[in-house]
């Protein structure tokens, strides 16, 4: 398969995908290495795995600049990574003892009962290429932590990481394989594992629920979302209008928690909106220094077709563009500045369907009341945010897994918080918190009984006369 380059638009790479007759090979080595590798302590691997990506880090984000056409969020991903692995070698082994009960009295005289916890054998992890080491990582890890074996198949759109991945994984002894593939092979690996984690968009995100459902396996979805951002009248508008940008362009807006809609109070609407547009025209693209700027192109060439569509969509409904709102191909990559559009209403394919670029469609609200309506008025439910006095008091009643108070997009960076998706926007355990290792455990309930075993005799009719 040709891999595209996204800042010069040419196929300058290719991946081999991998067969069913090799990923079954591989799940049976996998497979056998974990037997022993759940029963060791796992801790001083996962640093070794650390270390090990550590010294290959210029190596990896070399080819995630490659696949992703932005340099600094290329390095954040190794080091967030590396930060990533350390947590879970550190807080893996005490989490899990607190679930793992001893000896637990229970209503009945002389019957105790002990929580064991079994790691699924092998865990298959699907990701998607818009943090393309992170999202092949985030549930990669802690499934190892637990004491699963991994097999991860990164994205078609960006595979030039995996190859000094697999360099740096050879330096640790952890069972945890990356393979090169697309949605065939993801498709085969779901049915070659036990657990499977998914993030991706909607679309496949139900395609690999129902194999997982046919495979009879547990499945974690992290899809897409259309997070909405509140400004109540109480904000400031300036600070706000900073906030809104930085939540919905970061990574040239390609991140599912990214802000896609925002509803802005009337009153401080006009303020807002001139803060905004200044703040979005000061937006400097990294073209044609990758060294220089802000956002880079979009890393996928079909996601900058979906976006114009959308935007034209909306002008010809009626909707005004304030800034931006033309997809610029420059030196072959596809670039669009930040876009602010207002005058769009809730039935515009712009404010139902996932955007995924750098694009703030506007809606002032009069009570809030009707912001929490709008805000709510989506399939999606995956976060959200709102800023301003008693922001929280709003907050509680929004439909979203997570909602930063006072700031944006938070979810990015905080890992503690246990958090579900709403809606579409994912299915099963959260991937944060505890929880993002406790979901790759079965339980086994040990029932032990001290006193005589009950007769025959207690069951006789007699016996309740
Ligand atoms: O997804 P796709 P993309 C979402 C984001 C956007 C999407 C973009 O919102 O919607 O991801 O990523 C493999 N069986 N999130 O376009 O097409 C495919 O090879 C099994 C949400 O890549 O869904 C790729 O590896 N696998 C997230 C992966 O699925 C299949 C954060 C994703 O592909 C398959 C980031 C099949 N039938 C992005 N078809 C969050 N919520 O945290 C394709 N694939």
């Amino acid at each position: 398969m040709k891999v595209r380059n996204p800042r010069t638009g040419k196929e300058d790479y290719k991946i081999v995908p991998l067969d069913a007759a090799a990923i079954e090979k591989l799940a049976a080595t996998l497979r056998a290495k974990q037997t022993a590798w759940a029963l060791v302590d796992r801790t001083s691997a996962l640093h070794t795995l650390a270390d090990a990506i550590e010294r290959h880090a210029d190596a990896i984000s070399a080819a995630l600049i490659l696949d992703t056409g932005r340099a600094a969020i290329s390095r954040i991903e190794v080091t967030g990574t590396v930060r990533l692995i350390r947590r879970w070698a550190d807080n893996a082994a005490q989490i899990a003892a607190q679930h793992y009960v001893r000896d637990h009295a229970t209503s009945i005289p002389g019957i105790s009962t002990s929580t064991r916890l079994i790691p699924y054998p092998l865990v298959g992890v699907i990701s998607p290429w818009n943090f393309p080491l992170t999202l092949a990582l985030i549930d990669a890890i802690p499934a190892l932590a637990a004491g699963c074996a991994v097999i991860v198949k990164p994205s078609e759109i960006t595979p030039r990481f995996i190859a000094p991945l697999i360099a740096a994984i050879a330096e640790a002894d952890v069972p945890l394989a990356i393979i090169e593939g697309d949605g065939r092979t993801g498709a085969i690996l779901t049915y070659a594992v036990d657990y499977i984690a998914f993030t991706g968009s909607v679309t496949t995100g139900r395609k690999v629920a129902a194999a997982a459902a046919d495979a009879f396996i547990p499945a974690s979805l992290e899809l897409g979302g259309k997070d909405p951002m509140i400004i109540l009248a109480s904000a400031d508008p300036v600070k706000a209008a900073a906030t809104a940008l930085r939540a919905s362009v970061v990574n040239t807006g390609q991140a599912c928690q990214s802000i896609e809609r925002v509803y802005v109070a009337g009153e401080i609407a006009e303020r807002f909106l001139a803060a905004l547009v200044d703040a979005a025209n000061a937006v400097r693209l990294n073209y044609p220094d990758i060294d220089k700027g802000d956002i880079g192109p979009f890393i996928f060439a079909k996601q900058a077709d979906i976006v114009q569509a959308q935007i034209d969509d909306a002008v010809a409904n009626g909707a005004t563009i304030l800034t931006g709102g033309q997809v610029e191909t420059l030196g072959g990559g596809k670039y669009l500045r930040p876009t602010v559009i207002t005058g769009v209403t809730r039935d515009m394919k712009i404010m139902r369907d996932e955007t995924f670029g750098p694009v703030i469609p506007v809606t002032l609200f009069d009570t809030v009341d009707d912001a929490i309506a709008l805000a709510n008025d989506s399939e999606f439910g995956l976060s959200a945010a709102v800023i301003g006095n008693d922001a929280e008091a709003v907050a509680v009643r929004l439909y979203a897994g997570a909602v930063s108070i006072n700031d944006g997009a938070l979810t990015s960076m905080v890992w503690e918080a246990e958090k579900s998706s709403f809606g579409e926007s994912g299915l099963g355990l959260s991937r944060m918190g505890d929880s993002g290792i406790l979901r790759f455990f079965r339980r086994q309930a040990l029932i032990k009984q001290s006193g005589p075993a009950l007769p025959m005799a207690a069951y006789a009719e007699e016996a309740m006369g």
